[in-house]
C-alpha cells in the first residue's frame, strides 16, 4: 500500500532477519494480529452488548453471557491452534497449559504464553485494556505433545515478545529482539499499520506509576523511593492496566513499579505473560526490568502462573530503586 507499512507487510520484511527461517514466526505473529483484531471489535462494543456480563450467567434471549477476558482467551486459542505453527498455550485464564493435540498443531515449533485481556478490574468501566504475549521455542521434540518444561523457560530465551493495547486508538506493539516496533490500527481498513517505528525510552523520566494504596505494606526503599517522587514534583500517573500503563512511561520516559508487599511477597504482577514480554520489550528500548534484585529475562521459573516484584522501565529511574532496595 503507498505510503503505508502493514503489520503482515512489515512482518514478511522483517523475515530476513533470521537467516534460517522458515515463515513461521511471521505467520505465528500474524495470527496473533489477527485475532487481537477480533478482540479489539468486541472490546469496542463492550458497552453495547451484554458481554461485559458475569460469565456463566444468562442474558435476556436467555443465551449464556460471556465475559469478554474468557471470550480473548478463546480467541487467541483459537487463532494459534488452527495456525499450525504453536503446540501449545499457556494463559492467565486458565490453571494449566492447554496442549494442541492435533497433527498439524503437535508438529508446531513454538509455544505462547499470554494474558488475553489485562486489566480486568477496568473491562467493565471503559477504560484501556491489553494483551500481553511471549513467544519461545518449544524445548520438547517436534510432533509430541506440549510438556510443562515448554513454557517453564527463562524469558531470555524468547524469540518475541509484544501487547496489545485496546485504548483511545489500539496498537499492537512486538520485538523479536531487533527492536520495538508499534503498529496502530486502523479501523477504516481493519489494518496495523506502522506508526511507532523503532521505539525507544528516555534514560530518565518525570512519570511514576505505581498503586499507592501499597505504600505502607511496602519496603522501606520502596517508601524512600515515592517521597523523593513527591519531593522533586514528579507526575504521578497510575491506570491500573499494566499494558497502559507500560506503553505511556515507554514513550514518555517513567517507570512502573509493583513491589511485594507484606501481604503479597511476590507481588501481583505474573512472570510469564506479564512480566517478561514487556521486560524482552524494555530492553529492546533501552529501558530495564528487574524483581529488585535480578534481572526480570533470567529469572528461571518454576511455575506457570509464578509472580514477581516489578520494576520496568526508563533505565536510571530502576537502577535507582535498585539501589534503595539494597541500600
Ligand atoms: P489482572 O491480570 O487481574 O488484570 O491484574 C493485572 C493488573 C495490571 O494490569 C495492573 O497493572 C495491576 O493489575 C493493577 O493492580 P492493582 O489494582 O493492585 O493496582
Ligand atoms: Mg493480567
Amino acid at each position: 500500500m503507498i505510503g503505508v507499512t502493514t503489520l503482515d507487510e512489515f512482518i514478511i520484511d522483517r523475515q530476513d532477519d533470521f537467516p534460517f527461517a522458515t515463515g513461521d514466526l511471521s505467520r505465528l505473529l500474524r495470527d496473533i494480529g489477527f485475532a487481537a483484531k477480533i478482540v479489539n471489535r468486541e472490546v469496542n462494543k463492550a458497552g453495547l452488548v451484554d458481554i461485559t456480563g458475569a460469565a456463566g450467567s444468562e442474558n435476556i434471549q436467555g443465551e449464556q453471557q460471556q465475559k469478554l477476558d474468557v471470550f480473548a482467551d478463546q480467541v487467541f486459542i483459537k487463532a494459534l491452534r488452527s495456525g499450525g505453527e504453536v503446540c501449545g498455550i499457556a494463559s492467565e485464564e486458565n490453571d494449566d497449559f492447554v496442549a494442541f493435540e492435533d497433527d498439524l498443531a503437535r508438529n508446531g515449533k513454538y509455544v505462547v504464553a499470554i494474558d488475553p485481556l489485562d486489566g480486568s478490574s477496568n473491562i467493565d468501566v471503559n477504560v484501556s485494556i491489553g494483551t500481553i504475549f511471549s513467544i519461545y521455542r518449544r524445548k520438547s521434540e517436534k510432533g509430541t505433545i506440549a510438556n510443562l518444561q515448554d513454557f517453564l523457560q527463562a524469558g531470555t530465551e524468547q524469540v518475541a515478545g509484544g501487547y496489545v493495547l485496546y485504548g483511545s486508538s489500539s496498537m499492537l506493539v512486538y520485538t523479536t529482539g531487533a527492536g520495538v516496533n508499534g503498529f496502530t490500527l486502523d479501523p477504516s481498513i481493519g489494518e496495523f499499520c506502522l506508526s511507532h517505528p523503532s521505539m525507544k525510552t528516555a534514560a530518565k523520566g518525570k512519570i511514576y506509576s505505581m498503586n499507592e494504596g501499597n505504600y505502607y505494606q511496602s519496603h522501606k526503599g520502596i517508601q524512600t523511593y515515592l517521597d523523593n517522587c513527591k519531593k522533586q514534583q514528579m507526575t504521578a500517573r497510575y491506570i491500573g492496566s499494566l499494558v497502559a500503563d507500560f506503553h505511556r512511561n515507554l514513550i514518555k520516559g517513567g517507570v512502573y513499579l509493583y513491589p511485594g508487599t507484606s501481604s503479597a511477597p511476590n507481588g501481583k504482577l505474573r512472570l510469564l505473560y506479564e512480566c517478561n514480554p514487556l521486560a524482552f520489550l524494555i530492553e529492546q528500548a533501552g529501558g530495564k526490568a528487574t524483581d529488585g534484585k535480578r534481572r526480570i529475562m533470567e529469572i528461571q521459573p518454576s511455575e506457570l502462573h509464578q509472580r514477581c516484584p516489578y520494576f520496568v522501565g526508563s533505565k536510571d529511574m530502576v537502577d535507582e530503586i535498585e539501589g534503595l532496595l539494597n541500600a
